[in-house]
């Protein structure tokens, strides 16, 4: 197998995703982190055009985007078989899980850009509580769509992105999600494998 690298940041909810599916998978890649998310030269977040995190290179160049790099990491995988991706599951909850997952996920990053930008309000007024209305969704729906999940999965691009994605929040304190009790109970458990203890979020320094 070729070498991989992985351009991102530690502190990334997207990221994670892909270096949680690294670890599970077995996959080795050299971490290379973006430290200035301010710049704007292409070539510092692995070309990627739209200047965003994360990008995995391999022998065939860059590949941008979490569900992308999640599906080229099963690919490569021998336990493909039993990796759910999205888009794998007919099921109707699972497939909104991963539809509100993803936008609760550039919800947030809309956020953070906002804040950072001096004004958390540019975001405009409806981010905010489709956010909220989105938490609440999946906060009550956790437990059937991990049920109609297959069994025998060794991951699912659902429950790794719902991890990052609720761990995130209190990591850049953008909501307080303290009150959804059922997805607090998924992150402790999901919380206990070794791929996402070795994933914790944190702010790369040089
Ligand atoms: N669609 C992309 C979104 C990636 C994304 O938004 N990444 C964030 C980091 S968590 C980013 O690069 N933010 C910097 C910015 O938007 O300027 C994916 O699925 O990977």
């Amino acid at each position: 197998m070729s070498q991989l690298t992985l351009v991102g940041r530690s502190s990334s909810h997207y990221t994670r995703v892909t270096r949680i599916f690294a670890h599970e998978l077995g996959a080795t890649y050299t971490f290379r982190p973006v430290l200035d998310m301010a710049t704007i030269d292409a070539p510092n977040y692995g070309d990627n055009p739209a200047l965003k995190v994360p990008v995995l290179i391999d022998e065939r160049g860059p590949l941008f985007g979490a569900e992308n790099i999640c599906r080229e990491l099963t690919r490569r995988s021998s336990r493909a078989s039993k990796v759910v991706l999205r888009g794998d599951s007919s099921h109707r909850l699972v497939a909104n899980a991963e539809e509100l997952t993803l936008h609760a996920m550039a919800s947030e990053v809309a956020f953070i850009t906002a804040k950072l930008a001096g004004d958390a309000r540019l975001v405009g007024p409806k981010v905010s509580p489709s956010l909220d209305h989105c938490i609440r969704y999946l906060d009550q729906n956790i437990g059937e769509t991990l049920a109609a999940l297959p069994s025998d999965r060794v991951l699912s691009f659902v429950e790794v992105a719902l991890f990052c994605t609720v761990t995130h929040f209190p990591f850049r304190q953008t909501i307080d999600v303290s009150a959804w009790k059922n997805l607090g109970a998924f992150c402790t458990e999901f919380g206990q494998r070794e791929s996402a203890r070795a994933t914790e979020y944190r702010f790369d320094s040089a």
